[in-house]
């Protein structure tokens, strides 16, 4: 392959024609560049989550992260975001822009190089906490090749500078358009429809990621302004970070104290930490590196939980609030009720975990540790009425937890009586292997009925849920334990529960985790189906079992185990025999207007008991002919709130909730 030619700096442009272009010879080396691009082209998967509407929405917190990284370097305090009438998307900064200066090696200029080659983000300096691989990171070249066409203009030394790309190649060189009297850098894209599915940004998701953003830098004041839906420009800026986080989390709860706030620089490493309890029985950790959001937790979370469990005992002991005798608090008594955000930024993450979000650098266990001891204990001493009601709260839930686990004995030895293990309401498969196993979950007795003569017996169990199950929202384990359904369903899936929280014990984060263990290994069925009349009572109880493992069994959920059924809501009957069934008006209408001609009538089901066992097999269980629905957890942020909105005791922002989110209360927010 040819060396490239190194090029000469352009010269001054033209300041009469306000025109003028950065010259520069295609190189052998760039046709290599652009069969990179193309490789992300073909295979687009390799480089994003899909290309559906996750995918999309990862070119916009691609390119967000981007002048998020020009504000950790301390030089953006402003990012403005559109959505444009004809659904594209900028995003403008005012950091230092991107250089537009001829880069030696390749003869590129430092936009061109931005915008073409894979991961050259982090060749040429930027800030310091860019991150490595992951989800993130994949390089703002990545969205250039998935965009029809992608426009970036840069304002730097006096002039502004503008390039077009198609499909990640450059149309236009680097011009010079005009003058600019300050810096910074816009992307502008329109995603390719030959590459996403549908190409629709939401402006929910994106206010989501920017909210998120603005917490986590509070030094960046960013806007969305929703041209396409005619939206005002609403702008985030929290001027105390992540105490302002820890308060949104518990809008709907009631907080026992002010935000505990602190953050430490040690090293090249920044520590950040909000901490509020409120009065439910949840614990909600949020972590972040580098502002990636860490779903599966890290080293930044077990230290963080172990300096907690420390700090608490510790001044427990000392005030006398823990008596010689009393056992010390476990990490699930002191987290009852906690809501904390972390927050780090460190030269070299690396993410481990089944999706790569888990924080694994293990140098950092130890200083979150160190500096939380240090912190909280400094803030207890100065705060013993603050320290006082936490340590009430640690009390109680130890009590609570106790009790909690006397009713889970019982559980076992109950099932040890009664010399079976499974519940006695279970209709059982005969197949061995979970991963072809399925469980139905079915509201009430008769359609259990059906569903029990209409199922596979080889590899579908069905367990019917008379009346509904408790919400376990608004109570403690020791009550949901009692209740017999939700008995039933522990029993049933094998897998045990989690502490109340976020599901998943930490994922073995922490070292004292008391009796509850989630093992998703013990799962007999790696399908579990929701199956629930299409209206209000269903809906509920559909709520009421996703809210139950989400609080106690999210694993099932983040690991694509639990689906929705979709029985029909019409059945068209044609002539003598004929049948038909349609999931929405919109298909009922099309069957019609296909049988224009002959006798028809439609009939409406009102709940799944009014199907008969064969009906209810052929259009809901059978796998050849029914249509599943995956329960996906898009953003555990936004689930925490719809679960504590929906399920928790605050009437008001139900109410107002409902009215707002009216279409996405009927699928949770939750995405197939
Ligand atoms: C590399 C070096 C410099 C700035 C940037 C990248 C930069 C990239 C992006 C992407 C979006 N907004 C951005 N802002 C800045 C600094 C070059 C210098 O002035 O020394």
């Amino acid at each position: 392959m040819a060396k490239p030619e190194i090029l000469t700096t352009p010269q001054t442009p033209d300041e009469q024609s306000l025109v003028t272009t950065v010259d520069r010879e295609y190189t052998a080396q760039e046709f290599t560049v652009l069969e990179g691009l193309e490789a992300v082209r073909r295979r687009p998967g390799m480089y994003i989550a899909d290309t559906g509407v996750r995918g999309l929405h990862q070119l916009f917190y691609e390119v967000i992260d981007n002048s998020i990284d020009e504000a950790l370097a301390g030089f953006c305090t402003r990012i403005d975001v559109v959505l444009h009438p004809d659904g594209s998307l900028s995003v403008t900064d005012n950091g230092r822009g991107i250089p537009v200066d001829i880069n030696k090696e390749t003869g590129l200029t430092g936009v061109e190089l931005a915008m073409t080659r894979l991961h050259a983000g982090s060749k040429f300096g930027g800030g310091g906490y860019r991150v490595s691989g992951g989800l993130h990171g994949v390089g703002v070249s990545c969205v250039n090749a998935l965009s029809e066409w992608l426009v970036v203009e840069v304002c730097r030394d006096g002039k502004r500078y503008r390039q077009r790309f198609e499909r990640g190649t450059p149309v236009t060189p680097l011009e010079v358009v005009g003058k600019a009297k300050n810096t910074g850098t816009t992307v502008h894209w329109l995603p390719d429809h030959l590459i996403f599915e549908k190409r629709d940004y939401d402006p929910e998701r994106i206010v989501r990621r920017i909210r998120e953003l603005a917490f986590l830098n509070k030094n960046v004041t960013i806007t969305f302004t929703d041209e396409l839906h005619g939206e005002p420009t609403q702008t985030f800026h929290y001027k105390n970070g992540l105490a302002e986080f820890v308060q949104w989390l518990n809008e709907n709860k009631d907080p026992l104290h002010k935000p505990i706030h602190f953050a430490r620089t040690r090293e090249d490493t920044f520590v950040e930490i909000a901490i509020q309890y409120n009065d439910t029985y949840q614990e909600n950790i949020f972590a972040f590196a580098n502002n990636i959001h860490n779903t599966e937790g890290g080293t930044h979370v077990s230290g963080f939980k172990t300096a907690l469990t420390r700090v608490i005992n510790n001044y427990a002991r000392k005030n006398g609030l823990l008596k010689e005798r009393d056992p010390n608090f476990s990490g699930d008594d002191v987290r009852e009720g906690l809501t904390a955000v972390i927050s780090v930024l460190l030269l070299n993450p690396q993410f481990e975990g089944q999706t790569k979000t888990k924080l694994g650098n293990s140098e950092i266990e130890g200083l979150v540790n160190s500096i939380v001891g240090e912190a909280l204990s400094q803030y207890f001493e100065e705060n013993p009425s603050v320290a006082r009601r936490i340590i009430e709260k640690a009390l109680v839930a130890q009590r609570a937890r106790e009790a909690a686990r006397r009713a889970a004995d019982l559980v076992k030895r109950q099932s040890a009586l009664e010399n079976t293990s499974l519940p006695g309401k279970l209709a059982d498969c005969s197949e061995r292997d979970p991963r072809l196993c399925e469980l139905f979950l079915v509201e009430g007795d008769s359609a259990g009925g059906s569903a029990k003569q209409g199922r596979d017996r080889r590899t579908q169990a069905v367990l019917p849920l008379r009346g509904k199950i408790l919400n376990v929202e608004k109570a403690r384990l020791d009550k949901a334990l009692e209740n017999e359904e939700i008995r039933a369903l522990i029993t049933a899936l094998g897998t045990g529960i989690a502490g109340p929280g976020n599901g998943s014990n930490g994922n073995g984060d922490e070292k004292d985790n008391g009796d509850f263990k989630f093992d998703l290994s013990k799962l007999r069925y790696h399908r579990i189906i929701i199956m629930t009349d299409a209206d209000v009572d269903g809906d509920h109880i559909r709520t009421l079992l996703l809210t139950f493992f989400f609080r106690y069994m999210r694993p099932l959920i983040e690991e694509g185990h639990v689906y929705i059924a979709q029985p029909p809501l019409y059945v068209i009957k044609a002539g003598k025999d004929e049948r038909y069934y349609a999931r929405t008006e919109k298909d009922r209408d099309e069957i019609l207007r296909n049988l224009k001609r002959k006798n028809v009538t439609v009939g409406r089901f009102k709940g799944l008991g009014e199907m008969n066992a064969e009906e209810l097999a052929e259009t809901t269980m059978n796998p050849a002919t029914r249509r599943l629905v995956r329960v996906e957890l898009e953003d555990a942020v936004a689930a925490d709130e719809i679960f504590s909105v929906l399920m928790g005791d605050k009437v008001e922002p139900r109410k107002e909730y409902i009215v707002r989110h009216a279409k996405q209360v009927t699928n949770l927010d939750w995405h197939a």
